[in-house]
């Protein structure tokens, strides 16, 4: 039957062959007969680009005719991993290129990995914001991401002689997903004065000049649905000198060098990403970052919305932005800095507009993560800023007295400002106050939220504004790209690929959940996924890993409040065991490859300290004869988004051992269950939604609860004499100051902050229900029938963390928008 292509569609093989081919020979200017595969790769990654744009401008298109309100995701970091396996997959061409990448004698995997990661996030938060935009592009949501170009992403993490080296990530060199918008070009300014200057009809407006001009230009990016011809935009700004290219009269002076500084300090705006997960610095630059980014975003969607020619009342009507986290707080600033200086609409109106434009999502309660800014920082930087930021806590702490008479208590707690020496604005303050909802990112951390961090702003504006809404991850890349062999399972099973666009259809596993023959294909793929992750293990670390063995995995970035220590702890106790027995007792060990992953940033020591102790330990246990396959202890280097879609699938148990209380959300914890491994942890973030969906009998839960926690850290701190160990963790520690594990002293510290200093992360009172709960995975992984049944029956209810349920509760609670789909041809 004849129907008329998609926009994305090729006619056949033959049509993207001779695409690939016309690219790669016009294009890139290269002959076919000596092209290797990144060649390939270019000119596929070219062929595939061209019909998404063309989807793409339709989309936009569609979007701008019907006027629809759009979304706009404000977020600092986007870790979007790799595009063209992604792209082909949503648009539905992947057999199309096979077939014919495969003629031209090429492996599609080998092309594949030929792209480099867009790396622009630390971890959680930044993946996050990617799987958000695969759901609302898939969805038919209008929604747009903001963010940062930055030159070098994440750093690229090495591991020279079992320290970890950081070296820089340049991602930029041939990137065809990325469409410069040299017409898209925004003055931002920093530093200058602010003037006051009366009006003809006597009111006051306040100027601010005399500043530094730098330049934001856009660079596009097309983020396309799962079939469906919708294609979303993610707009990332770049700086440049204001002047374009550099101060021509200096050069032409002679004064070269200084027209080069000059140029370098402009492009110095949006050259690299802090690579600081959940630890706050307080940089200028980064403040730099923060309001380069928002202040030309905000042009952007102003200048967008001035289009439709409608009164600036209906703004909120047209606009909804979401923070991404207090990254972008100053957003709240800014729009009000136009609204009332460029504008001239009243303070009041202008706040009314600004209140209902804002979302708020936070997502840490880590107090070392809640950003502050000095104010003679912000003084310096945005004078008029300060201003404003001042004018809106006065009004706010107005509202407040007003509300609540002489509590004197009360406004210094809400107060954006804290009276610290010098004094510092508290973003997340500034969040609450300019938003109108604040959510956190699993049922727990919310409630943490709104009786904690941020109970007295419950007080104050009642508890409709603080709602959840968990995370959620994208089953696209995170089961269909990660896992094709199980995503095609389940195909089978189901009749049809529908469960990828709603998960919760994957609920009709459980009819085949007796079934002989499925059960043995699945735990089959799941092999077949360790047998690629140890063949990846055998080619960058020469170490040979038995696939039959117990896989299991942590791979998150490096804190002490995700307790990798705890877990080599568990490992250091489990290798004193198995040299403890006797041979014959040993043959009845459950052998366990244990595999760590994850970056620390370059200058939090102690985490970089547990990455020395992980290798340390890999080190003796490898090598150890007595031990063979029984225990083998592997660190990944350099884990990212691509890794990630290897390693995940692989797992038959992942860690998620946050101290109760600290782990926001976490979502490896929902890619691995969805991939059909089984989770131990702690009760913590989502996971105790994941064990409420999945059943307890589907996870290892254990530790103590986070209403226990600040009595324990309580206890720790002014206990006298020091509390007696636990005889398990006291082995380990023996062991390890007796050089078991090589140089003593680098360790010790890492030990101290657990015997010494108050044991922050109270590793000690969870160990022993640690180890008893790993005891427990071993028993049971002995009888992998019931294994079987454990893992499909947890896929079979994960239907509830897909990234679409959360992005339909964003829309339907905080953005109020509809979906728009461009019509199909018929
Ligand atoms: C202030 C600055 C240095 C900073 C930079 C990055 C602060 C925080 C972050 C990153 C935070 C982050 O990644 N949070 C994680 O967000 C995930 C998505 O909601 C959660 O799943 C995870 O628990 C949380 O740690």
């Amino acid at each position: 039957t004849w129907r008329k292509l998609a926009a994305t569609e090729f006619k056949g093989k033959e049509e993207f062959q001779r695409e690939v081919v016309r690219h790669v020979e016009t294009t890139l200017a290269r002959s076919m007969y000596n092209c290797d595969e990144l060649g390939a790769y270019s000119g596929a990654a070219l062929a595939l680009r061209d019909r998404l744009v063309i989807a793409w401008n339709k989309t936009q298109q569609q979007h701008t005719f019907v006027d629809s309100k759009r979304v706009y995701y404000l977020s600092l970091e986007f870790l979007m991993g790799r595009t063209l396996d992604n792209a082909m997959l949503n648009v539905g061409v992947k057999q199309t290129a096979r077939d014919g990448l495969d003629e031209l004698g090429f492996r599609i995997e080998d092309v594949i990995d030929q792209e480099h990661d867009a790396a622009l996030g630390n971890g959680g938060l930044g993946r996050l914001a990617a799987c958000f935009l695969d759901s609302l592009a898939t969805l038919n949501y209008p929604g747009w991401g903001y963010g940062l170009r930055y030159r070098y992403g994440i750093f690229k993490q090495e591991i020279i002689d079992g320290h970890q080296v950081e070296v820089p990530d340049y991602w930029l060199d041939f990137n065809p997903w990325e469409f410069p918008r040299h017409d898209i070009v925004v003055d931002i300014m920093f530093y200058g004065y602010v003037r006051k200057q009366i009006e003809e009809d006597g009111t006051t407006r306040s100027i601010w000049e005399g500043g530094e001009v730098v330049q934001a230009v856009a660079y596009d990016y097309p983020i396309p649905g799962f079939d469906t011809e919708n294609t979303n935009n993610l707009r990332l700004w770049s700086s440049r000198p204001a002047s374009g290219e550099f101060d021509f009269q200096k050069f032409n002076a002679g004064d070269y060098e200084s027209a080069v500084r000059e140029q370098q300090r402009a492009e110095t705006i949006s050259a690299v990403l802090y690579p600081n997960d959940n630890i706050d610095a307080g940089k200028e630059l980064r403040l730099k970052q923060q309001y380069f980014w928002v202040s030309a975003s905000l042009h952007d969607i102003i200048r967008r919305f001035k289009k439709t020619h409608r009164p600036w009342d209906q703004f909120p009507e047209r606009v909804a932005i979401q923070l991404n986290d207090t990254h972008p707080a100053l957003a709240i600033v800014e729009l009000q800095r136009i609204l009332i200086d460029i504008e001239h609409l009243s303070y009041d109106k202008a706040w009314g507009i600004v209140t209902r434009t804002f979302g708020y999502t936070n997502h840490t309660v880590l107090p070392e993560a809640l950003e502050k800014w000095s104010v003679p920082l912000m003084q310096h930087l945005l004078p008029r800023h300060m201003q404003i930021i001042y004018d809106i806590n006065l009004f706010f702490l107005q509202g407040v007295e007003k509300k609540f008479p002489g509590d004197r208590e009360l406004l210094m707690k809400v107060s954006i400002i804290e009276e610290s020496q010098p004094q510092s604005i508290r973003m997340a303050f500034l969040a609450i106050i300019g938003s109108h909802k604040v959510n956190g990112v699993a049922e727990l951390h919310s409630d943490l939220i709104r009786t904690t961090i941020f109970k007295d702003f419950v007080t104050v504006f009642g508890t409709d504004k603080f709602i959840n809404i968990t995370n959620g991850v994208t089953p696209r890349r995170w089961l269909h790209q990660a896992n094709p062999k199980l995503s095609d399972l389940i195909s089978e099973k189901l009749g049809g690929d529908s469960f990828l666009k709603d998960l919760t259809l994957l609920d009709g596993l459980l009819e085949h959940l007796d079934d002989k023959q499925f059960r043995k294909d699945w735990m089959d793929i799941k092999y077949a996924n360790k047998v690629r992750l140890a063949k990846y293990i055998k080619e960058t670390t020469q170490i040979a890993v038995n696939p039959a063995s117990l896989f299991d995995i942590q791979v998150k970035r490096i804190h002490e409040y995700k307790r990798q220590q705890m877990n080599i702890f568990g490992i250091i106790h489990r290798y004193l065991t198995l040299k403890a027995m006797k041979p014959e007792q040993r043959k009845k060990a459950v052998p366990r490859v244990s595999i760590f992953g994850g970056k620390a940033a370059p200058g939090y020591w102690m985490a970089k300290t547990i990455i020395r102790l992980i290798t340390a330990v890999g080190d003796v246990v490898n090598c150890d004869k007595d031990i063979g396959d029984l225990l083998k202890v592997i660190f990944i280097e350099d884990y990212n988004v691509s890794k990630a879609e290897m390693i995940i699938p692989a797992s038959d148990i992942s860690e998620h051992i946050s101290t109760a209380g600290t782990e926001a959300s976490g979502t490896s914890n929902m890619k691995f269950v969805l991939n059909g491994g089984l989770i131990i942890g702690t009760v913590d973030g989502a996971n105790v939604e994941i064990v409420e969906q999945i059943g307890d009998e589907q996870a290892f839960t254990f530790g103590h609860l986070a209403h226990s926690v600040p009595e324990l850290r309580h206890q720790h701190h002014f206990a006298k004499p020091k509390p007696v160990l636990d005889k398990c963790l006291k082995a380990v520690f023996d062991a390890i100051l007796k050089g078991t594990f090589g140089t003593p002293e680098l360790f010790e510290p890492l030990i101290n902050s657990i015997t010494e200093g108050g044991d922050y992360y109270l590793v000690s009172d969870d160990f022993q229900s640690y180890i008893d709960a790993q005891s427990l995975v071993d028993e049971l992984y002995v009888d992998k029938d019931s294994w079987a049944e454990r893992s499909i029956t947890a896929v079979a209810k994960m239907g509830f963390f897909s990234s679409d349920r959360t992005i339909v509760e964003y829309a339907e609670q905080i953005w109020n928008i509809e979906p728009v789909p461009v019509p199909r041809q018929k």
